[in-house]
């Protein structure tokens, strides 16, 4: 996962987790690498911190936001390790490992991109997600980390791009800013910038974080449950211009409609039980704010991966 600042990395790799782990923020606050590793069974989330030097400073047993912002603006520490269960349903497969990499800003923070063009250089990965901020497109920061990016990933088709097109929330289509117009602007942006055909996710991070939170019984503040009430109002008679607007495999789009499909009919039949029919609200929110999507994605990548 990697991004400049803000753009909301954290948020979605929260969502995939299905917890509030990593520090979310307004400002600059992945320091770190951060690797987290889905081990089922495990019930809480243990953390590791370490040196430049590549020993171990810290462990902790019940990582926590709280812990991992303490460790993030710790000048003396590198990379962050954290293994525990990702509360989801449906669970990924065993092993599944996500990086957060600390995104370039401003060159306020020279080693904030250094850190991440070694990371996409040295780690084995098979699939990166990289978030762009759909209400700060092209600015300087996304432009040199697009361009760091496109330099330097190794030559390897196993590799696979995702651009996921974050806080889509915000275009403001009685302002006249169309969803799908403004995908357009972003192929064109991506292949100026070197990527042919690129495979773009519009999301909504932020909320499908508030959904799998509402589904795991985790407490919010009032203005995450206000957020995600706005989110499910506002898409609630568009639920599938998202998904129609996503440029991904054709299998993964009609799974996505089916899913979305089903929910919908069963919607009608638990209308009279209110803690079923918010389940229903929110698992169709994850499906059609591009969480699913890329969960789809990995999923099958990981298995073409292992076909091999
Ligand atoms: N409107 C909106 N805000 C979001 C969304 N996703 C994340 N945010 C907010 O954007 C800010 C930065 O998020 P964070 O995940 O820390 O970004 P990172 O720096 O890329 O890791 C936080 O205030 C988030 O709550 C989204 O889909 N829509
Ligand atoms: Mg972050």
């Amino acid at each position: 996962m990697a991004a400049p600042m803000s753009a909301g990395k954290s948020s979605f790799i929260n969502a995939l987790i299905g917890d509030e782990l990593l520090h979310v923020a307004n400002e600059a606050t992945t320091a770190c690498l951060t690797r987290v590793e889905h081990r089922k069974g495990v019930k809480s989330f243990r953390g590791a911190c370490y040196l430049d030097s590549g020993a171990v400073l810290a462990t902790q047993r019940d990582a926590s936001a709280e812990l991992l912002r303490d460790w993030n603006s710790d000048g003396r520490i590198k990379r962050i390790e954290l293994k525990g269960s990702f509360n989801v349903a449906p669970r990924p497969a065993s092993g599944l490992v996500v990086y957060d990499t600390p995104g370039p800003n401003n060159s306020q923070n020279e080693r904030h991109g250094q850190l991440m063009r070694e990371a996409v250089q040295n780690i084995p990965f098979k699939a990166l997600c990289y978030v762009l901020n759909a209400g700060q497109l092209g600015t300087v920061d996304d432009r040199a980390c697009l361009d760091m990016l496109g330099n330097g990933l190794p030559e390897d088709p196993a590799h696979e791009i995702y651009f996921v097109l974050n806080k889509i929330d915000l275009l403001d289509p009685e302002k006249g800013e169309d969803i799908g117009e403004h995908i357009e602007r972003v192929h064109k942006y991506l292949s100026d910038a070197g990527f042919r055909d690129p495979i773009v996710i519009p999301t909504i991070a932020d909320a499908a974080l508030y959904a799998r939170k509402a589904l795991n019984r985790l407490s919010m503040t009032r203005p995450q449950r206000s957020k995600l009430h706005q989110t499910l109002d506002e898409f609630s008679d568009r639920k599938r211009a998202l998904i129609h607007v996503t440029t991904a495999p054709a299998t993964v789009k009609k799974r996505l409609f089916k899913e979305l499909d089903e929910l919908e009919q069963r919607s009608d039949a638990i209308a009279s039980d209110e803690r079923l029919a918010e389940e229903n609200e929110m698992k169709q929110l994850i499906t059609y704010s591009g969480l699913r999507t890329v969960e789809l994605l990995i999923q099958r990548q990981r298995r073409l991966a292992e076909s091999k």
